[in-house]
């Protein structure tokens, strides 16, 4: 049970400004509103204020502030979460305390191969190495927030997420005291991996403020093309067809139904299909080497005629150029936005044995369908890791509210039902923020929630960080 705060509100303030100085200490409502709305426009939060601390030390004294005053702390990044899990809820006695000042590249290792910290892609591409997660939010998500949230993408198949690119951090506990592993190696066993704790904790358990994250050689070259599959069971048997012939180079396969494709091109007429005809199921095809380009692209042509061969593949469009590359990943990370903009998307982010994924569409699409059969199937993602995006949307005729209303409940508990039975996730990548909070008693073994609870309740005693995030309340198993 949270005490409640004896300091008032001006003097909570005062204390605020002298830690972060008065710019970075924001209490208007204008002012806070971008910090207390969501990405999505779901959650309308309220704060005491919004702070934007520059170091480690400002985050460590703010976080100390608040924990003997017995005040709730939001951290945030970029505020891109699909989860609602970046901003307070409405009560307004909680502190956002966000990250956007921290974005430091402290030292890029060349010989380690190691970054420490932030605008992570763009610098590693000046020392001549990618940092190679790529997720559509990049240009506004963190990499505290990806931290957090123990970010994917489309690139997860060759480099794998956050958890696995990553070496060290830092991070300031609820108390205000920081634990750091910031050294670099590749290799300690020195007990508990405790960084692991932090990253995918989605601001509960600390807040990150740094991070040692690895880097790979930059490829020299790439080869993209955008093929129509017979269904998800060809497009399987393709990337199984791919692996085999490209090996590691095969870097991004997703994922595309053509209700995803249509979505995108009517929000955005000036663009055009890669293909002259409209198909049912697409996959983008990304190989990726350190060779020419001559051998990687005869490599994605063997992919493509053995794939037509085999009855695979019914079309395929080869990106000629780098601007065609960039054209096709356009419209694959363009869906996302598009169903924001449309509104009325049941968003259920999945995975499920690759084995088993294609069988998953086929079963989850006729449940979904029998209940909303003018649903719109905007169905996509990661194939290659299993993770498939499956976000029935409104029909033309239906209003966002009145679909959600009707068929959020229904079709998510069928759609996360269906995952979890398979051994399926029902949150792949986006975490669980407040929107899934509740669904983790239907998902997590009775002891896997006591070691959440027994881990929350050991870092921040006092449930003061991100609270009511990630976590259902104990009283709710019951
Ligand atoms: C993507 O892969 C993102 O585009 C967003 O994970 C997915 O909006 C979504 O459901
Ligand atoms: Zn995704």
């Amino acid at each position: 049970m949270t005490e409640v705060s004896k300091i008032s509100p001006t003097q909570l303030l005062e204390s605020l400004r002298a830690i972060v100085g008065d710019k970075a200490c924001l209490d208007a409502l204008a002012d806070m509103q971008p910090f207390t709305t969501d990405y999505r426009k779901l959650y309308h939060g309220k704060a005491l204020a919004v702070v934007l601390p520059a170091t480690t030390e400002q985050v460590s004294e703010v976080l100390a502030l608040c924990s003997r005053n017995h005040i709730s702390v939001v951290p945030q990044g970029g505020n891109t979460s699909l989860m609602g899990g970046a901003v307070p809820d409405a009560a307004g006695d909680a502190v956002v305390l966000n990250l956007r000042r921290m974005n430091q590249v402290q030292e890029i290792d060349s010989v380690n191969d190691t970054m420490t910290l932030q605008a992570a892609r763009a610098a590693a591409e000046t020392a001549g190495r990618l940092f190679p997660l790529r997720i559509g939010s990049e240009g506004s998500c963190q990499i505290g927030g990806n931290l957090s949230t123990n970010a994917g993408g489309t690139a997860v198949l060759r480099y794998g997420n956050m958890r696995d690119l990553t070496l060290g951090i830092e991070a300031v506990l609820p108390d205000g005291r920081i634990y750091s592993s910031l050294r670099g190696l590749r290799k300690d066993n020195t007990g508990y991996d405790l960084k692991q704790l932090f990253i995918g904790s989605e601001g509960t358990l600390g807040i990150i403020t740094s991070a040692v994250l690895k880097l790979m050689p930059l490829p020299s070259a790439t080869a993209v093309a955008w093929v129509a599959v017979k269904d998800p069971h060809a497009a399987v048997q393709l990337l199984t067809e791919a692996k085999r012939i490209a090996g590691q180079a095969v870097t991004a396969f997703e994922l595309i139904s053509g209700p995803a494709l249509s979505l995108v091109l009517e929000s955005m007429p000036q663009w055009s299909a890669p293909l002259p005809d409209a198909h049912d199921w697409m996959v983008l095809i990304e190989l990726s080497s350190g060779g020419d380009a001559q051998t990687l692209d005869a490599t994605l042509m063997r992919i493509l005629e053995e794939g037509m061969a085999g009855g695979l593949i019914n079309d395929a469009a080869i990106a000629a150029s780098i601007a065609d590359a960039q054209a096709f990943w356009r419209l694959r990370e363009e869906i996302s936005d598009a169903q924001t903009r449309e509104g009325g998307s049941i968003k259920c982010d999945i995975s499920i044995p690759l084995s088993k994924v294609a069988d998953f569409i086929a079963q989850a699409s006729a449940q979904v369908l029998e209940m909303a059969p003018d649903a719109r199937m905007v169905i996509y993602g990661h194939m290659g890791d299993g993770n498939v995006h499956f976000n029935p949307l409104r029909p033309k005729h239906a209003s966002a509210a009145q679909f959600l209303s009707e068929h959020y409940v229904s079709v998510s508990r069928a759609v996360d039902g269906l995952a979890h039975q398979q051994n399926g996730s029902i949150s792949a990548e986006h975490g669980i923020g407040v929107a899934k909070r509740d669904d983790l008693l239907l998902c997590k073994t009775p002891v896997e929630l006591e070691l959440m609870w027994q881990i929350k309740q050991a870092l921040d005693p006092k449930n003061l960080l991100n609270p009511a995030k990630v976590l259902p309340a104990p009283s709710a198993a019951s």
